[in-house]
């Protein structure tokens, strides 16, 4: 947690990556675990994070998830797919299939013919960094190997939302320090945290009516 707020604030950081990557106070906005397990995980289609968080009041994209995997990740069971440099086109239209928020596939199109295809495999432990208007998709995994990661998403303490929604608003981060995990004793008091219940979940309603 040091490190990931380092690398998005710090001034420290300024020589090699131009002031943290959100050139702000950053704070956590939203954790996801996302399980692909062995010949199941459904697909994700090709779109942008922002196509969601912008509807949530984030009035800038001026968010960062670190991915994180937990399994390897490989091209044939479901590694991240990116377009490269896709984060300069800005927010482009996203429209609701299948439960998800897929962007426009014409364009998409186009962008690939600029932005190169990568899919990004990594090892368990690896993680990447990238910025919330990266176009992006992951196919299922038809393999016997477990694909699960972490994602954490930080927004800009400017950037605070401005509709009260299901995510966080700015709440300053509490650091504690590398060894935090190992002394924590406490595995079941959720005071303060919140999950977003599939059944009741604003978001995740929407989308079933509407596919
Ligand atoms: O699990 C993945 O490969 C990507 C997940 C993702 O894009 C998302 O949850 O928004
Ligand atoms: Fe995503």
């Amino acid at each position: 947690m040091a490190k990931i707020k380092k690398v998005l604030e710090d001034s420290d950081m300024r020589p090699k990556y131009g002031y943290g990557l959100l050139n702000d106070e950053v704070y956590h906005y939203h954790a996801k675990l996302v399980q692909k397990d062995a010949y199941t995980g459904g697909g994700l289609l090709w779109h942008q994070d922002y196509g969601y968080w912008y509807k949530n009041g984030n009035l800038f994209p001026n968010l960062v998830t670190v991915f994180i995997a937990i399994d390897k990740c490989t091209a044939a069971n479901g590694a991240l797919q990116i377009l490269r440099g896709s984060h300069k086109c800005g927010r482009i239209e996203h429209l609701p299939k299948a439960g998800q928020h897929e962007a426009d596939v014409d364009r998409i199109q186009e962008i690939q013919k600029q932005c190169k295809l990568e899919t990004v495999e990594m090892n368990a432990g690896d993680a990447l960094y990238f910025h919330c208007n990266v176009i992006h998709t992951s196919a299922p995994n038809p393999t016997s190997d477990r694909r699960w990661v972490l994602l954490f998403t930080y927004n800009a303490k400017s950037n605070n939302p401005v509709y009260e929604h299901h995510h966080p608003q700015f709440t300053p981060l509490q650091k504690v320090g590398n060894t935090a995990i190992k002394e924590c004793t406490n595995y079941t008091d959720f005071t303060g945290k919140d999950f977003l219940d599939p059944d009741i979940d604003k978001t995740v309603k929407a989308h079933k009516t509407e596919s």
